[in-house]
């Protein structure tokens, strides 16, 4: 049996129901969103326990075996690491592609968007004049984070969905990765940077489209510009 807090953390023998489920994240987006949208998409019921940074600091990080999020709870089982969540999920709901060669372009995909990302974790240390500067260089031709999405567009291309004919776990987990670069919360990243990336854009949008993602935020915080992005597309 797992432990919930400290490090005596074991596998389960076997594996808990997916009843009783508890989502626990901040209450932005970030590596939690694909998980919320595919527990929704799925029709599985679960409490989001999506927090503030006070109190993750005063009594949520306590509460974590691994003392970070996001982690999934089933029962009084905990289990972290949102890639290895989102693909559970998506598999127990059908949202996963069955052909190995699918699943071979959707991590890739899926890890190449997030290494376009990575360059802008480093800045967030930085003074806000140079985390300005540092984030523009980044996202202007020739820069870090520009060469990725640049990269990545060439996977998307001539593509409705990433993979198969169909949305699948890959495309959700692609969608909540671009709007992270619009939602106008990363000081020098402007919510129209990605308008140099037509594909990019006309990708988002196209699976912002879909019923399913209508659905989840239709009745979203209109001041929560990353979430309206996602509803009404960029
Ligand atoms: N590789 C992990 C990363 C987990 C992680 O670093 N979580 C951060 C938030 S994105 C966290 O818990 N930070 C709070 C802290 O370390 O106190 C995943 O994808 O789930």
């Amino acid at each position: 049996m797992a432990s919930v807090v400290g490090v005596n953390y074991a596998f389960p023998q076997e594996e808990p129901a997916l009843e009783n489920v508890k989502l626990n994240y901040f209450k932005l987006p970030a590596r939690a969103e694909a998980t919320r949208l595919l527990l929704t998409l799925g029709g599985i019921e679960f409490e989001n326990n999506a927090f503030s940074g006070e109190e993750w600091r005063a009594t949520e990080k306590k509460r974590m075996a691994w003392g970070k999020v996001p982690v999934l709870e089933l029962g009084n089982t905990q289990f972290m690491q949102s890639h290895a969540i989102n693909m559970y999920i998506a598999a127990k709901i059908g949202l996963l592609p069955e052909n190995p060669f699918d699943r071979l372009k959707g991590d890739t995909a899926v890890f190449q968007f997030e290494d376009s990302f990575k360059p802008i974790y480093a800045t967030f240390s930085l003074s806000a004049e140079e985390k300005i500067a540092a984030r523009q260089k980044l996202m202007a031709p020739g820069g870090a984070v520009y060469q990725g999405l640049e990269r990545f567009c060439t996977l998307l291309e001539g593509a409705k969905f990433l993979v198969e004919d169909r949305l699948t776990v890959y495309d959700v987990m692609i969608f909540v990765g671009i709007s992270g670069f619009v939602g106008g919360f990363l000081d020098g990243i402007p919510p129209t940077c990605l308008d140099v990336f037509p594909i990019l854009k006309e990708y988002f949008n196209f699976i912002s489209s879909s019923e399913g993602i209508q659905l989840y935020y239709k009745d979203c915080d209109e001041n929560d510009a990353q979430r309206v992005a996602m509803r009404d597309g960029i």
